[in-house]
């Protein structure tokens, strides 16, 4: 299978061979748990970080060319993976793994969530059988090979690209003993039915899953504040993060300046090449991707609703990003995971309301609020239903260890990664 850089279909990354059903089996079949002391695997797991951190020029242009980072999400990438292979070997434990653990992740942070999963399992001893997305196999085979190269055993992780079946196959062998995936609601759904089918009762799943994340913004806000952490929120990535802010709320004494100024800030976005520095929002992952997205405005625009667009390169998965006018978070059926803000007013009596309407959806991942009233930022804080809440700041780029990331609801089973338990369930 061909690999090819989302930006520019002419560039061929690399090639990949997906793992057959008789690789699945080999591998499950040649996996060891990784006995050594709690210390020399903690040890090993930091001299990853320090070999990522030594081939920074290589993950950035993999980051890049094979998933679409532009270059600041491209340096938070490797930070990030690097602070979760120091932050679990710092609470690598004496105790008994689970024993052979699945590991599915995402294209949207192929190195980050993929080595935090793989490094969480491999600090508490498991055997990782690790499957990336189909999108970003690349990335992952370089990651494994620097495990590799640092002293991880062989049979301590194995890499299995592929698709969809790929992950099919493991969540249905009773070989597996846990799960950790990240993606979308329905897929963890799947998982859990697989699991509950077909291993060990009891076998851990720890799910992160998908979002429809909400913003407040006031009248006391400050408005500058609000529209940057309103721009980086919605459009950072291409809007391709799970804590990304899908639906706005504006008091309505304030919504039309507030806009205003939100059109003026998005007219500055550098719309291109991932690995130009001028770039602030590259291509989306690929082509189906990009045709959902632009199906949804497309329907929005029809009816009117469109209320700010972006022009983009004519070639490559790009998509403009777009505002969208809703009544409220109801409207929306499904994550659009792209660079799609969706707006709505309220007026202040509504507050409560508001607040409610975003709980009923059942997701629970990320929030942000922007005001300068202690009470009603209190209050707020304290009624909504989500993992991780922002105040008077964007609510992407939650930093391993000091903001454990993950949510409750249909966004996922917890604990959080990056934070105090997420190890824990990796053992015994
Ligand atoms: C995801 O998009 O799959 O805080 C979750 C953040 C990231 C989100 C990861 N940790 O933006």
């Amino acid at each position: 299978q061909e690999m090819r850089n989302p930006a520019d279909a002419r560039d061929l990354v690399g090639r990949v061979a997906w793992a057959s059903d008789g690789d699945v089996n080999a591998a499950l079949d040649a996996a060891r748990v990784w006995d050594a002391p709690a210390a020399e695997r903690a040890e090993v797991l930091r001299r990853v970080a320090d070999l990522y951190e030594a081939h920074y020029g290589e993950l950035f242009a993999l980051c890049a060319r094979e998933a679409g980072k532009m270059v600041g999400d491209s340096v938070a990438e490797l930070r990030e993976a690097a602070d979760f292979l120091r932050y679990y070997a710092a609470h690598a434990p004496d105790a008994a793994p689970v024993g052979r653990f699945a590991c599915i992740s995402p294209w949207n942070f192929p190195l980050a969530i993929f080595t935090g999963q793989v490094a969480a399992a491999l600090a508490a001893g498991n055997a990782v059988l690790a499957k990336p997305a189909e999108q970003s196999p690349l990335i992952a085979h370089r990651a494994v090979r620097l495990f590799h190269e640092a002293g991880v055993p062989r049979a301590a992780l194995q890499l299995l690209p592929g698709a969809g079946e790929v992950g099919a196959a493991l969540t249905a062998d009773p070989r597996v003993d846990g799960v950790a995936f990240t993606g979308g609601t329905d897929t963890a759904r799947r998982i859990r039915a697989a699991m509950a089918d077909n291993l060990a009762p009891g076998a851990p799943l720890i799910a992160e899953t998908g979002g429809l994340n909400a913003m407040i913004v006031d009248s006391t806000a400050l408005p500058e504040q609000a529209v940057q952490a309103i721009v980086e929120s919605a459009f950072q990535s291409a809007g391709q993060r799970c804590s990304a802010l899908r639906m706005l709320y504006v008091q309505q004494d304030i919504a039309d300046n507030l806009l205003e100024m939100l059109y003026g800030a998005m007219e500055e976005l550098g719309i291109g090449d991932p690995w130009l520095l001028s770039t602030d929002v590259g291509p989306v992952i690929d082509e189906a991707s990009a045709k959902k997205i632009t199906d949804h405005c497309e329907k929005y625009e029809k009816r009117g609703e469109l209320l700010k667009k972006l022009s983009i390169p004519e070639k490559g998965n790009f998509v403009s990003p777009a505002v969208l006018r809703v009544t409220g978070i109801q409207d929306l059926k499904e994550e659009i995971f792209g660079p799609v803000l969706h707006v709505a007013t309220f007026d202040a009596k509504e507050i409560d309301q508001v607040v409610d309407d975003i709980n009923a959806k059942g997701y629970g991942l990320t929030f942000g609020v922007h005001s300068r009233v202690d009470h009603r930022v209190d209050r707020i804080a304290s009624r909504i239903k989500v993992g991780n809440t922002y105040v008077n700041r964007n609510q992407i780029g939650a930093i391993v260890g000091s903001q454990p990331f993950g949510g409750e609801g249909l966004s996922g089973t917890g604990p959080k990664a990056g934070g105090p338990q997420y190890v824990r369930r990796f053992m015994k």
